[in-house]
């Protein structure tokens, strides 16, 4: 079944539904395959860029691979065990059948067009879901029907709050044995606090799970399980009437609470059509109200048709998102960017990958305007003209080439060469700068010593490429121990890197074990001198800073302030002392980890007409911020885990023994049934290895889940012994 006869969707509500479009033609067209992804216009208000999110393992790129092949994308069914997925292209993702990086693809739907971002589950790849969210309209977050709602889709759920992406639900995996849909549908109440709107319900469940009840139309629909059959309409079951109309009348008063017209027809004891039902549903969804809900079985090909008409009938089209502020780069006032061909052009770059075919490609979402293929912008993030060469849309690691983008679109661009996640790109002659991406700091590091001079040399264009890519991915060069040491989100995170860098750019390295990726930060306000003084025969050195330093909030990063009096000390000589304070911010205080949440003010210093030189300064920048950071009570910062296990109530005393040893504190326990999920906090330096001690410690019973929480203090007791092992290495 590819681009259905079915129903037309109602798209209620939406912009010029009242019919700019001639639906007819446009999915006459779209079958015969006449409107590919073709540089015309494509009606706005029919485009969903929608992003499938989740835990791990929930079925994403299952539901992802099943839509390209319902709506006629792939021809084959793409199977994630079987390392077919179209979506999971990596060699990393097919050899483990896990989502790496995240993909787009683009689908046509009856007369809509759906640009999909499938993102992994994984929480040691948040940046992929974190950026995907930032350029989204709508969200699908996907539950494995068994689990229901587990961390990391927590986790994403909070994200997508924080962005405002209306979202709808889909509780796959119906067919599994121990689904159980009102089990989930009650965990998104009260774990997500959503308040979900129930479309459909399961008809039968496990391996009796055949097809779906439509709460709206009151109809069922059969599945056969083989993706080319036809499903089946028929009416509801004798025996599940009267739990359907209790769903219906559950679905009218909840909606009925968010929105008046349902409430007065519902008062008034009018029946209430299909298309006042979606079009209040369509309200109620796009304003994160309420969230509709859907199940069936991605694998056994059941529901995804259903699904693939919430989108259209539920989520946002681009032009139903409200218009992005920006700042203007000169006035420093606020701009709207309305979704508008018309507009002046203004686009995101949301991701940078090196394909070893076409090259470096930046993925843009546009927000404004148009683009053609050769056209010159502006990047006002890094203030330089930048030209884009080709434009493609994408298909997991395909392409197809444009010669324009419209506002609303997700496309790549190549050719630019100095845009990076996060930039803004818009004309030259109307500058405005989005709001850049947030991602978190790597916690765990691990040292890489390359094997030859090629390989050192093949090491660095690598580690530069997977930085650009990856803005969770750091890169530190230790000058003393000529070592490098790269940092991630996760053990998983730093694996697939060292396998890429041995597999993909042929690095030939020794790695070291991972370590925890410590930070200093200071407790008391002081200040600091640096003198970099040298008497040498002639010229001598001369370079001399007052600095103040005081502590910031956890999570206030390095600021620096420049208080000299007029005239005390150059411009040229103050730059270099803030760049030598940095240098030394970065290369660590006491115990040589970086120093966050300091702020630094340079308020005094002195210099030498002759003998004085930047150089000089940076010195003395550096010094001054050391003697500061002694005298400031320093203090070692550990990064703290939230960890969830879900474990058999047989092995709970064990689990909570053994985090306890590591020094790990529970902050609640909930059961469902045998089930029991443990919720806690423990430091990332006492959890290496959990997986392999959790599976023992349970006969691999047990599944947890790890996401960085926060930097905290570390005992004075650990934290010298630290201090110590350190003096005894170097
Ligand atoms: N029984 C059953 N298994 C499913 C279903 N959907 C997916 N699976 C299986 O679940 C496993 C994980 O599926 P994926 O589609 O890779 O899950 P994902 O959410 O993309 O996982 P990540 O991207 O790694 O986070 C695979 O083995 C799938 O075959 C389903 O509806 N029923
Ligand atoms: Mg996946």
């Amino acid at each position: 079944m590819h681009i259905t006869d079915g129903d037309d969707l109602t798209i209620a509500g939406a912009v010029n539904t009242e019919e700019t479009v001639k639906k007819e033609a446009l999915t006459a067209e779209l079958k015969k395959g006449t409107t590919s992804m073709s540089p015309r216009s494509f009606p706005l208000d029919k485009i969903r860029n929608i992003g499938i999110i989740a835990h791990i393992d929930a079925g994403k790129t299952t539901v992802t691979e099943r839509i390209l092949y319902f709506t006629g994308k792939t021809y084959k069914l793409g199977e994630v065990h079987e390392g077919t997925a179209v979506m999971d292209w990596m060699e990393q993702e097919r050899q483990r059948g896990i989502t790496i990086t995240s993909a787009a693809t683009t689908c046509h739907w009856k007369y809509i067009r759906i640009n999909i971002i499938d993102t992994p589950g994984h929480v040691d790849f948040t940046a992929e879901v974190e950026r995907s969210l930032r350029v989204l309209d709508g969200g699908v977050v996907v539950f494995d029907g068994v689990a229901g709602v587990e961390a990391q889709s927590e986790t994403v759920w909070r994200q997508a709050d924080r962005y405002h992406v209306p979202r709808i639900c889909f509780i796959n995996k119906m067919d599994r044995v121990g689904a159980n849909f009102e089990r989930c549908i009650s965990m998104i109440k009260d774990r997500l606090r959503a308040k979900p709107l129930v479309l459909q319900l399961p008809i039968g469940k496990e391996d009796t799970f055949k097809g779906i009840i439509d709460l709206i139309g009151m109809r069922g629909w059969l599945f056969s399980g083989k993706a080319d059959d036809p499903a089946q309409e028929i009416d509801i079951p004798e025996n599940e009437e009267a739990r359907c109309e209790e769903y219906r009348h559950q679905l009218i008063e909840g909606l009925s609470e968010f929105d008046d017209q349902i409430m007065n027809i519902y008062l008034e004891g009018r029946d209430i059509s299909a298309s006042d039902f979606k079009a209040a549903i369509r309200r109620v969804a796009l304003a994160n109200k309420a969230i509709p809900i859907f199940c069936g079985s991605a694998l056994k090909n059941k529901g995804v048709p259903l699904l693939l008409d919430a989108i259209g009938d539920y989520l946002p089209s681009p032009a139903d998102t409200p218009p992005l502020k920006g700042i203007n780069n000169v006035t420093g006032f606020d701009v709207l960017c309305p979704t508008s061909d018309d507009a002046p052009f203004v686009a995101l770059a949301f991701k940078v990958v090196s394909d070893p075919f076409v090259g470096r490609l930046v993925y843009l979402r546009i927000y404004s305007g148009k683009v053609k293929t050769g056209a010159q912008v502006y990047n006002s993030t890094r203030m330089g003209k930048e030209r884009i060469g080709r434009l493609l849309i994408m298909h997991a690691n395909r392409h197809e080439e444009i010669d324009e983008a419209d506002a609303g679109s997700i496309v790549a661009a190549m050719g630019l060469k100095d845009t990076f996640t996060g930039d803004t790109l818009c004309e030259t002659a109307k500058q405005v700068v989005l709001e850049a991406i947030k991602f978190p700091t790597p916690v765990i590091s691990v040292a890489i010593e390359p094997k030859t001079r090629a390989d050192r040399d093949k090491l660095g264009e690598a580690l530069q490429k997977m930085t650009e890519e990856d803005p969770t991915f750091k890169v530190n060069y230790n000058e003393e121990t000529g070592q490098t040491v790269i940092s991630g989100m996760g053990e998983l995170h730093l694996e697939v890197i060292v396998s890429r860098l041995m597999s993909e750019y042929k690095v030939e390295a020794q790695v070291g074990q991972p370590r925890v990726a410590y930070k200093e930060t200071i407790t008391s306000a002081v200040k600091g001198e640096g003198k970099f003084i040298r008497q040498s025969g002639g010229h001598g050195q001369y370079g001399h800073v007052r600095i103040e330093l005081e502590p910031l909030d956890c999570g206030g990063g390095f600021q620096f302030e420049d208080k000299i009096k007029g005239g005390v000390l150059s411009k040229s000589y103050i730059q270099a002392a803030e760049e030598g304070i940095r240098e030394a911010v970065e290369n660590g205080g006491v115990a040589g980890y970086p120093v966050v949440d300091v702020k630094v003010t340079l308020y005094d210093g002195s210099y030498h007409e002759v003998d004085s030189s930047e150089m000089a300064f940076k010195m003395a920048g550096s010094m001054a911020f050391k003697d500061g950071v002694r005298k400031a009570k320093p203090i070692i910062l550990e990064p703290l885990m939230k960890l969830e296990v879900v474990t058999p109530g047989q092995f709970l005393g064990d689990i909570i023994g053994d985090i306890s040893s590591r020094r790990g504190n529970i902050d609640s326990i909930e059961t469902f049934g045998d089930t029991m999920t443990i919720h806690c906090h423990v430091p990332l330096a006492a959890v290496f290895g959990y997986a392999t001690s959790l599976r023992s410690m349970t006969q691999g019973r047990a599944t947890h889940s790890m996401e960085f929480y926060r930097y905290q203090e570390m005992p004075a007791q650990l934290a010298s012994e630290l201090k110590s092992k350190l003096a005894g290495e170097s």
